[in-house]
């Protein structure tokens, strides 16, 4: 979002509709929200975007499992997406459904241009697909038994005719764009990312599917009934054909102005694919692409067979809307995860809100009630207070690159610095204490002071707690738009003399966690998989050799990816093939410290997927206050050296 620009477009992801709303959908919902909200209070014409993606496999697949009709599931999901956005002050400008006529229409246009444009070719695919993320692979990207690299599930083999896009043509074209434009993806880390994965070598890019019926047909003049176009092809074009392209394109203005917030999972097809097929079709690139980190619950992905979901509407009702967002956009540097819990959330409500925001409001209102009857006014604050309001400019005055930087907590964290002034100087200037020597004018010039302070704050925390500080304004009598926006730079004092009204408190503190502790739904073991053990839980020598234990030596050691715990290790049992084995022993051990070492491994545990990833054993170690050890022969043994 450039900052002269009148223009700005800001858009989600469209979320799929084989499940529903989530905490991590509602989150890169909110940061989008906010960016909207911002950008309107700057005085800026914006367009903000969201909607639901419901084609494709896995929506087929997953209304059959419900004996649904396809069209009636996306219509159940998609609402439920549509009514929890209006629950949320969602301000979107559109909501798009890919199974809107006009949107089909679009991605029909534009697959006309690209394969006149000769980007586009047919021929027939072989690989493998992975239906949960709707993405292709080839056999060298697989994990062990044929499953996803990214979601660990199953793949299956597909041979059918396709039509291609030729993404190796735009290798060179892509990593010019990201050289030229330094803030094209964020944050920069995962700029680097992108950059490294194309260097690697792009293939051309299988676009239509034969196999199944649900998706946009391929356009009439190809004449080709049998093809539907890859869900994802259909899915990026959303954010052309929702400014009418292929259509009414009056919209189309927005486009040059563009920002999408996406989560990190999906940044490859958005930061590659969609550059591409944007270069194809002659349009503008993306100003931003920005990438979030993962919500996770005790340091694991949310699922549903877990029982680890976070319900955003549980949340927002349990401790409160405004409240949730700002927690969310405070808690976590943006692009790094984040892990969900009510502790932290109401650690927030109770210190940041309460401590530092409420009770600021409370103050004033308690001063001003008992030295001038609620008037305020802000004559005098020049005179008294130009330390503090220089102090308060200067933290202002590079508030906004943290916007277009994408890190909403830096933006929050510098907005408390201001309120950090405005109660400081209570406690410095003890207005309580002028009062009682005669000096009136003093101690209202700090009332108004911390007042004006509180006004600039209220109209830059807005587009993150609209409603909250919509409150604040009305009892101090101003209004949150442009003009005062923009005053709030220019003046140092904003406020002039006014009454404020009495408002209870914004925010209640909280004693103790409000949503209680769900069960865990994890199948429960299979009869006779449970544990064979005596009463008395004594076992007999039989038993104990039931496990097999064994001297490992460590190969490789590697981090898991979005895990904080696990580490992925290939340890030698002198067996045809190392094994894989995943341990949670990252806050432990660096990685780079275990190969070579040796360990003790439970060598016939039944293997398990653990984030996805097989693992094939289990280290024995043992772990106190004082950290985690793992268990090591005395002596450098043999790989395979039974232990027992
Ligand atoms: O990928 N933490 O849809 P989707 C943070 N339809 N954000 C999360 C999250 C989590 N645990 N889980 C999901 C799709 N998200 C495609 C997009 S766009 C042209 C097509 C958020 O329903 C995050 O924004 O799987 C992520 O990118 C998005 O939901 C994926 O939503």
């Amino acid at each position: 979002m450039p900052k002269t620009c009148e223009k700005v477009y800001i858009t989600t992801p469209i979320y799929y509709v084989n499940d529903v709303p989530h905490i991590g959908h509602a989150y890169t919902t909110i940061i989008a929200d906010t960016l909207a909200r911002y950008s309107r209070l700057k005085g800026h014409d914006t367009f903000f975007l969201t909607g639901t993606d419901e084609h494709g496999q896995k929506i087929e697949e997953a209304a059959k499992k419900r004996g649904k009709s396809t069209q009636a599931y996306a219509d159940e999901i998609s609402g439920k997406f549509h009514t929890l956005w209006d629950n949320f002050d969602i301000s979107y400008d559109k909501f798009i459904r890919t199974t809107d006529e006009e949107h089909k229409k679009g991605v029909q246009k534009a697959f006309e241009v690209m394969y006149q444009k000769g980007d586009i070719y047919k021929d027939a695919y072989e690989g493998f697909y992975c239906v949960s993320c709707e993405t292709f692979f080839t056999q060298t990207q697989l994990l062990e038994d044929e499953c996803c690299p990214d979601c660990g599930r199953q793949t299956s083999l597909v041979k059918e005719e396709s039509y291609f896009f030729r993404l190796s043509n735009y290798e060179d074209k892509l990593l010019d764009w990201y050289a030229n434009n330094e803030n094209c993806v964020l944050p920069k880390g995962k700029k680097n990312e992108v950059i490294n994965f194309v260097k690697q070598g792009l293939h051309d890019l299988s676009i239509t599917r034969t196999s199944f019926d649900w998706g946009v047909k391929l356009p009439k003049s190809l004449n080709d009934p049998k093809h539907v176009m890859y869900v994802w092809l259909d899915a990026l074009m959303n954010y052309i054909t929702a400014l009418g392209y292929g259509n009414d394109a009056k919209n189309m203005a927005y486009w040059n102005n563009c920002t999408h917030l996406v989560g990190k999972d999906i940044l490859r097809f958005h930061a590659i694919y969609w550059p591409a097929f944007l270069m194809s079709l002659d349009l503008p690139m993306p100003k931003h692409i920005a990438a979030h980190g993962w919500w996770t619950r005790n340091g694991e992905k949310m699922s549903k067979s877990k029982g680890n979901v976070v319900n955003p509407k549980e949340v927002a009702d349990a401790y409160g809307l405004e409240n949730f967002r700002y927690f969310m956009l405070r808690e976590v540097p943006f692009g790094q995860d984040g892990d969900f819990s009510q502790k932290a959330l109401i650690d927030r409500i109770n210190s940041d809100l309460g401590n530092d925001l409420g009770n600021l409001m409370n103050r004033i209102i308690g001063m001003s009630s008992k030295y001038s009857n609620l008037v305020i006014d802000s004559t005098h604050v020049p005179t008294y207070h130009d330390k503090e309001l220089k102090e308060a400019e200067q933290i202002l005055e590079n508030i906004e690159s943290y916007i277009y930087e994408m890190q909403p907590n830096r933006y929050l964290e510098t907005l408390w610095k201001v309120l950090t002034i405005a109660n400081q100087s209570i406690a410095t200037h003890e207005p309580w204490v002028k009062m009682k020597e005669g000096k009136t004018e003093e101690a209202m010039a700090l009332v108004a002071l911390v007042a004006n302070l509180l006004a600039k704050v209220t109209i830059l925390l807005s587009p993150v707690m609209p409603k909250t500080c919509d409150k604040i304004a009305a009892a101090m009598h101003f209004k949150i738009d442009t003009p005062h926006y923009q005053k709030l730079y220019h003046d140092k004092v904003l406020l002039e003399t006014f009454t404020i009204e009495k408002l209870p408190a914004l925010f209640p503190r909280i004693e103790e966690e409000v949503i209680p502790a769900k069960e865990p739904v994890e199948p429960a073991p299979k009869k006779e998989e449970k544990k064979k053990v005596s009463t008395d839980g004594i076992i007999t020598i039989d038993q104990f050799f039931e496990t097999k234990l064994k001297i490992g030596t460590i190969l490789s050691a590697q981090e898991v990816k979005k895990s904080d715990r696990l580490l992925q290790l290939t340890v030698d049992l002198a067996e045809e093939e190392p094994r894989q084995i995943i341990a949670g022993i990252k806050e432990y051990y660096a990685p780079a410290d275990l190969i070579g070492t040796q360990v003790c491994v439970v060598s016939n545990l039944k293997p398990a997927k653990i984030m996805g990833l097989l693992s094939q054993g289990m280290l024995l170690a043992a772990k106190d206050k004082d950290g985690l050890s793992l268990m090591r022969p005395e002596a450098p043994k043999r790989s395979g050296t039974p232990v027992g």
